[in-house]
């Protein structure tokens, strides 16, 4: 029913010229994402600001499911970024609403107004602290990232202490930074570059760039054009997108990476929303730069309805399923073999199995943007403070999805680990100064 809807607008995007660079994907495969996006909307789940962002920066049509996520993503930021959101999470907020040209620093819904860009000041600057003063930042470095792109992106200030200290992160060889990180904070470090006047901190950021940029084609070259992941190749794309004057002196033939991405059944909405826009040659940093004057389609309401689950075939697998914890409190490992139908996702696995000894297996997950994500398990919890989580593997090796995406093979043995993630390398308040 949408797809006509999309069809059309995402052939006035392209007709825009905005499909000249990046991948060019057929138009046939970006209506298809669109839909698979905004099929993924549902009343009563939260809204998704990455969905509002990605629909915006294809210059989708405007509908009833993106009005309707506009004024949902207003009405949350309204009664929860002060107190309940991470400074990440209110960045994609402000980044979706810059994408809607709607102002940041003005946001009303519920009869309240809010200024979305001085919550995330101030959650940037306690992100900065804490970097400063322990080395690792409250959250993560990919949310400061987010945040130093997004108060770039609005004109606020703010970013250019952030984005230092990114530089610094970058070019620290004791942090290990995903593909996932370095991405945004390249767009981050990209935004910064380009507004400021300061000299040495041009010369760093320069340095970090190319350090990102020479790094993701090293990578892709050697990897027939994989930078990281299947799900980190969006972020990636988007970086080198909208990098090229970093890796100036040196050729890059995208065919390889973007025939990476195209060979890729993505259904995850979130994943979607990341890959989407390097699809149509756009990135995260052209958020504020969107031209929003786009015609409301005259589609009915579309119907906003819960999900629906996936059937598996007849067939029963054999899964085996150990849970270890060395690092906290009295170490523990168990081991059990359930069957589940071919097909299913972890998550059934995990059910199996707390079905079978719930005193054992039993575990809690919270709903994310990217699906379940298992917070504890055995009663042991993750901690955002002590940056604990429970990592899965299979074969020694970290799946590349979650429960509710990773479909185990007959035989295949699962381990749940209590861990950390990594501390990345301290920097000190006078390493940067000197740059601002
Ligand atoms: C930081 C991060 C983590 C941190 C989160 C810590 C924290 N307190 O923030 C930690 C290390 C815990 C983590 C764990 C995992 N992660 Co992770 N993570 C990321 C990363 C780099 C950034 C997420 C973020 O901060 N977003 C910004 C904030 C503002 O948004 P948010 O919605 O609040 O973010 C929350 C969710 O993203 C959630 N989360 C993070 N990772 C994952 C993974 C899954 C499967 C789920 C359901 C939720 C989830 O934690 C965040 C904080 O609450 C993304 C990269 C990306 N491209 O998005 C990968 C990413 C989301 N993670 C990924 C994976 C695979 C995992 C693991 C399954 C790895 C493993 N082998 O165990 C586990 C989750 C296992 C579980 N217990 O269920 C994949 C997901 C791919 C997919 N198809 O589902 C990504 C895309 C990386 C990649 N390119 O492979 N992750």
């Amino acid at each position: 029913m949408l797809s006509v809807a999309f069809g059309i607008g995402v052939l006035l995007a392209l007709a825009g010229g905005t499909a000249a660079k990046g991948c060019n994907a057929s138009q046939q495969l970006v209506s298809e994402l669109v839909q698979r996006m905004e099929d993924s909307v549902k009343v009563n789940e939260m809204p998704n600001p990455s969905i509002l962002l990605a629909l915006n920066l294809v210059e989708a049509t405007w509908n009833y499911t993106h009005k309707w996520l506009l004024q949902r993503i207003k009405e949350e930021a309204v009664t929860r970024a002060q107190k309940d959101m991470t400074s990440g999470k209110v960045a994609l907020y402000v980044l979706s609403l810059l994408s809607s040209c709607k102002d940041p620093r003005h946001v009303q819904a519920l009869g309240k107004t809010i200024n979305l860009v001085q919550v995330l000041q101030q959650k940037t600057d306690e992100e900065v602290a804490r970097l400063v003063v322990d080395g690792i930042p409250k959250t993560t470095l990919y949310s400061v990232s987010l945040d130093a792109l997004a108060l770039c992106l609005a004109g606020a200030g703010g970013y250019q202490v952030a984005s230092a200290l990114l530089a610094k992160q970058v070019l620290s060889p004791d942090s290990h930074l995903s593909v996932d990180t370095r991405a945004v904070a390249a767009l981050a470090m990209t935004c910064t570059y380009g507004h400021t006047d300061l000299q040495d901190l041009q010369e760093l950021l320069r340095e970090a760039l190319h350090n990102v940029t020479n790094g993701f084609l090293d990578e892709q070259e050697k990897s027939g054009g994989m930078i990281g992941n299947i799900y980190s190749m969006g972020l990636a794309l988007q970086a080198l997108e909208s990098t090229q004057e970093f890796y100036a002196l040196r050729e890059w033939n995208s065919t390889q990476a973007c025939n990476m991405v195209y060979s890729h059944d993505y259904r995850l909405p979130m994943a979607i929303a990341q890959v989407l826009p390097p699809l149509v040659g756009r990135s995260y940093l052209d958020a504020a730069d969107l031209n929003c004057t786009t015609g409301m389609s005259p589609n009915p309401e579309p119907s906003l309805s819960p999900k629906l689950g996936t059937a598996g075939d007849h067939r029963n697998i054999e899964v085996h399923y150990t849970i270890t914890n060395t690092l906290q409190g009295t170490p523990f490992s168990y081991t059990t073999t359930v069957q589940v139908p071919a097909g299913s996702v972890l998550l059934r696995v995990l059910q199996a199995a707390q079905e079978k000894d719930p005193d054992i297996f039993r575990f809690q997950t919270k709903q994310t943007f990217w699906g379940p994500m298992v917070i504890s398990i055995h009663g042991l919890a993750a901690d955002l403070d002590q940056r604990t989580y429970w990592e899965f593997l299979s074969g020694g090796v970290p799946l590349q999805e979650g429960v509710g995406t990773y479909k185990p093979r007959d035989g295949e043995h699962i381990q749940a680990n209590f861990t950390t993630y990594p501390n990345y390398g301290g920097t000190t308040m006078e390493g940067i100064k000197s740059y601002l």
